[in-house]
């Protein structure tokens, strides 16, 4: 395939590709742009082949950064810029990566505390001098992307997503929403999610206006979803939840809007109701950084008739439930199959059932249309505004503290993020305080993933195996720190 950029502003120059604060730019621009851009990064002697991260927020910066990357044929690796210095040193170091692109306005931020690391800021690129480079066509089973997840065990691992991932992804997508090219997404969702990247990426293969925002700002969205002719927005459930709470004193949205892509996480039955009230057009989705965003989605005419199901399987893809049980594990076939894990293939592989299906850990029924209702996790994982929280990453770093003899990390539900991080934990010392404890977590974790509460308890309950039960922590008396 030819470079998506470059066919994009073959056969639509004039078209708009991306709107940022009310600047409008086509794709013939936006090609010109990053063609000088791809230049300079060549001009800094970046090697062929070996990946390159993308420190950014939603900005024209990243935007144009990432297409360079892309001109180049370099692999992206999306660093999420709410890690600690110490969580985004791992995936630095374990991606080896050979170059960091960081936005203008994150260059005193926790990457500039990495270790081994050529970070190239906005001013580096500028002063770089412009060299010639050559676009070589997309080989559709080359990693284009790679972002980071964590698991119960071990270390985040490097999600390896290839363009024929993100090409089916794309397909799938297309037909399940009619998408034409009179559509134009709204993107507050992170570039460096699946949920954002995703978007940007069916921008090109569709030639639609991306309106790309570098934050979640309700009223702003609110704005921009009345007066411009926006007809898809991407939002997980706490975004959701936000622009409900200011819907009734606003203006309806424009009437060529029709999708509210609702993914990402769990959602309330309350929730949907609402918009069902306010007549938004809510459909909602089931995907991960592991299947390139969504693999299973309600038609947008099945919103209503069948609001808390996730949707059926997109075209090319196929779900099941484990053993064939009625309720249990969510398991699935897809080409937007992520294509393994950066240097641990056996820990990927180890991820599929013997005739070929992938284990997503979610639990999950279908009824009798094969419509698929999330109903959880098999392990401890949970979601906090978008965000995956593993317990056992937050009770690793607080272990490091000799004050704490014991840390069970689990979810209190919260109205704005759907749940947040609180610690029960056992300790002989009396010096241990909420703000120290936070101070330590902030210092090593993303701060989404910092319990809000610190439960001092006597003991913990455990099984005959000495295994915490962890059902029973709720019910504990304790000692609020
Ligand atoms: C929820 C968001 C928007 C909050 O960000 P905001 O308001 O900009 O926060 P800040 O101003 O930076 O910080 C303020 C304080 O809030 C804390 N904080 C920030 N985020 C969270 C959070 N998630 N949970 C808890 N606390 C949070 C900050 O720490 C700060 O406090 P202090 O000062 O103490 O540091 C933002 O978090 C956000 O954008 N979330 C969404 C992320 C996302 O997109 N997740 C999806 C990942 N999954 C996938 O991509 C697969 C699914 C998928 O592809 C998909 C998903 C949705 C829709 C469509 C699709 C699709 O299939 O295409
Ligand atoms: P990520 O690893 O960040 O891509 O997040 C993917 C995870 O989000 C999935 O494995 C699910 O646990 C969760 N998730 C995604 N969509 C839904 C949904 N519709 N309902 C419940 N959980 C969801
Ligand atoms: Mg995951
Ligand atoms: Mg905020």
């Amino acid at each position: 395939m030819e470079n998506w950029l470059n066919k994009r502003a073959q056969l639509s120059p004039h078209k708009i590709a991306v709107v940022y604060q009310n600047q409008k730019f086509t794709f013939a621009q936006v090609l010109q742009t990053v063609q000088q851009v791809a230049q300079r990064l060549k001009g800094l002697g970046l090697k062929p082949k070996q990946p390159v991260a993308i420190f950014g927020r939603n900005n024209l910066e990243t935007y144009y950064n990432i297409l360079a990357l892309q001109q180049l044929s370099l692999p992206i690796v999306f660093l999420n810029i709410r890690l600690a210095a110490v969580e985004l040193q791992y995936q630095v170091n374990n991606s080896q990566i050979q170059a960091c692109l960081v936005d203008s306005t994150l260059e005193n931020s926790a990457i500039a505390q990495v270790n081994n690391l050529r970070i190239i800021t906005q001013q580096d690129l500028q002063q770089a001098k412009p060299t010639f480079y050559e676009v070589h066509d997309i080989e559709s089973s080359q990693i284009a992307s790679m972002m980071y997840t964590s698991g119960t065990t071990g270390h985040p691992k490097g999600v390896l997503q290839t363009w024929s991932n993100h090409w089916h992804s794309a397909m799938n997508t297309m037909l399940n929403f009619q998408i034409t090219e009179n559509d134009a997404w709204l993107c507050t969702v992170p570039l460096f999610h699946i949920s954002g990247f995703s978007i940007l990426l069916r921008s090109l293969i569709f030639g639609i206006t991306i309106y790309l925002e570098p934050k979640f700002d309700v009223q702003r969205c609110q704005h921009l979803l009345i007066n411009e002719p926006i007809t898809i927005f991407s939002v997980v459930p706490t975004m959701l939840k936000q622009l409900l709470t200011s819907y009734q004193s606003t203006q309806p949205y424009n009437t060529q809007f029709r999708i509210m892509f609702l993914g990402g996480g769990p959602i309330d039955p309350q929730t949907l109701k609402l918009c069902q009230q306010f007549h938004i057009p809510t459909v909602q989705s089931y995907g991960m950084t592991e299947t390139c965003s969504n693999v299973v989605a309600l038609k947008p005419e099945d919103a209503v008739r069948k609001s808390g199901s996730s949707g059926q399987a997109l075209f090319t893809n196929q779900i099941r439930i484990a053993d064939k049980q009625t309720i249990g594990e969510i398991q699935l076939k897809s080409p937007a199959l992520a294509v393994g894990y950066w240097q641990q293939m056996e820990l990927y592989h180890s991820k599929f059932t013997k005739d070929g299906w992938y284990c997503t850990g979610d639990v999950g029924y279908l009824d009798s249309q094969g419509y698929l209702f999330v109903k959880g996790r098999l392990d401890d994982m949970f979601i906090s505004g978008g965000e995956n929280i593993f317990p056992n990453e937050v009770e690793n770093v607080y272990h490091q503290l000799s004050a704490i003899a014991d840390i069970v990390v689990t979810s209190l539900p919260n109205d704005k993020y759907g749940a947040v991080p609180i610690a029960y934990l056992t300790s002989n010392q009396h010096s241990l305080s909420n703000a120290t404890l936070r101070a330590f977590g902030q210092q090593n974790l993303a701060h989404y993933k910092v319990p809000v509460e610190f439960r001092q308890i006597a003991h913990f309950p455990r099984t005959g195996s000495g295994k915490i039960q962890r059902n029973k922590l709720r019910f504990l008396k304790f000692k609020l720190l």
